[in-house]
């Protein structure tokens, strides 16, 4: 039987799309049409909603594809000959909005025909995102007030399109559909336009034969389920813009003010007109310190020095080096209670780049400075310094306990700079 009614977080229900022989609308028939499929039984959805609006679409625990939990991977095994589609879906909607939802596909369902696995990101049965791989082909869809928009990669490569993502560009405010080989480099497939609202919405894997099925289907193994921010999306904290303050040991004078170091602007532009920081004592140590107003928690901290063509500055590279205004040695601290500490690796001697880049464990503080102990041409100059959170403090990801019907409650991976959802939270219990 069902579960019933629909709880805060994560859980499953079975998700059946219906025997083709049941629908009361036309059914396309294989192969040209499989690709209107989808949105035929999106259609149907939207009239399953009608009669209960907390139901996702398709519930029907008597699918003959077998949902399970295996390894922490999701599993859906089809049966021989038999059309049908089951899977789970998030019950709780969550924000797209600068983030991306992601999936290994560890393995696909049988692509001679008929078969198909499935990523869709859902706000309902007219407006939604969809991945789809099946008869060795791939469409990436988006569906706007029921307008199909749609792209189709002639030939499924399982191993070169073995993660799939949906992201939101939010700079651009663009949906992109990706596939990549090893969840790393990643290939934009398409791009659309946003279409909907994006706050408020569901996720749903599944997969599935319609026709006549196959008879050997296959099972779909899915894995290493993901929402995370899109890279465009990482919050700088040490920025003015972001509440953050900055302040100096000494200031030459306002045309160098510290507060050129935290303007978002990592050049240095209008050096000597407020662009970056130059001190006023030609005796070291100087410090530059950033004040967040509030306690955050960062895992990468960036220190950029003036550049040798200062007056025409172009944008830093981590390759980009200086040999006349720059720092040469410095410390990179935190505030731990009352006392500054350095961060580990954060002590530079001999440096004559432009950006150093400190990555490291997250720490939580509420103040950073950088303690510069030697510095070119008599004086401390820097042109910004930025202060990044982890992506699992963009989130809000909450850690929260499984449905207890739930056969492995222990299964939820939080990790701190990817937030893994794991699949093992998707808490559907086929004995239910
Ligand atoms: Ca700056
Ligand atoms: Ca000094």
């Amino acid at each position: 039987m069902l579960w019933g009614p629909p709880e805060s977080g994560w859980e499953a229900f079975w998700r059946h799309l219906v025997d083709e022989a049941s629908w009361s609308c036309p059914i396309p028939v294989m192969p040209a049409s499989r690709r209107t499929f989808a949105s035929t039984c999106n259609r149907l959805c939207g009239r399953s909603r009608a009669r209960d609006k907390h139901r996702p679409p398709f519930v029907d625990p008597n699918s003959s594809a077998v949902v399970s939990e295996t390894g922490q991977q999701l599993q859906i095994a089809l049966q021989p000959n038999t059309a049908a589609y089951n899977g789970v879906y998030s019950n709780s909607t969550y924000n797209l909005s600068g983030r991306m939802v992601q999936v290994e596909l560890a393995q696909p369902v049988n692509q001679a025909g008929w078969c198909e696995d499935f990523i869709q990101v859902v706000l309902d049965a007219n407006n939604y995102f969809l991945i789809d791989a099946g008869s060795g082909s791939m469409v990436f869809r988006s569906m706007v007030n029921g307008v199909n928009n749609q792209s189709v990669l002639a030939t499924f490569d399982p191993a070169a399109e073995h993660y799939w993502r949906v992201r939101h560009d939010q700079t651009a405010n663009m949906i992109n559909f990706e596939t990549s080989a090893d969840g790393t480099k990643w290939t934009i497939r398409k791009s659309a336009a946003v279409g909907f609202s994006l706050t408020s919405l569901r996720f749903y894997l599944y997969a599935g034969a319609w026709g006549t099925g196959k008879g050997t289907p296959g099972t779909a193994k899915y894995d290493n389920f993901q929402l995370i921010s899109s890279a465009n999306a990482r919050v700088n904290v040490a920025l003015a813009a972001n509440g953050a303050t900055a302040s100096a040991s000494s200031t030459y004078s306002s045309a160098y003010p510290a507060s050129g170091t935290n303007d978002g602007d990592r050049k240095g532009a209008n050096w000597g007109n407020g662009g970056g920081w130059n001190d006023a004592t030609t005796d070291y140590p100087d410090w530059l310190q950033i004040d967040f107003g509030d306690s955050k928690t960062i895992n990468e901290i960036d220190v950029f020095t003036i550049q040798d063509n200062y007056a025409s500055p172009s944008e830093p590279t981590m390759d980009m080096i200086f040999g006349s205004y720059g720092i040469t040695a410095f410390d990179v601290q935190y505030l731990n209670g009352s006392s500054w500490v350095t961060l580990p690796g954060g002590s530079v001697t001999g440096n004559n780049k432009v950006w150093r880049k400190f990555t490291f464990s997250p720490i939580t503080t509420t103040k950073i400075r950088v303690l510069v102990n030697n510095s070119l041409y008599y004086y401390s100059r820097l042109a910004e310094v930025e202060a990044w959170i982890p992506w699992c403090q963009i989130l809000a990801c909450r850690r929260q306990p499984i449905d207890s019907r739930s056969r492995s409650p222990s299964t939820i991976k939080l990790d701190c700079n990817s937030i893994v959802l794991k699949l093992g939270l998707l808490a559907f219990n086929a004995a239910d």
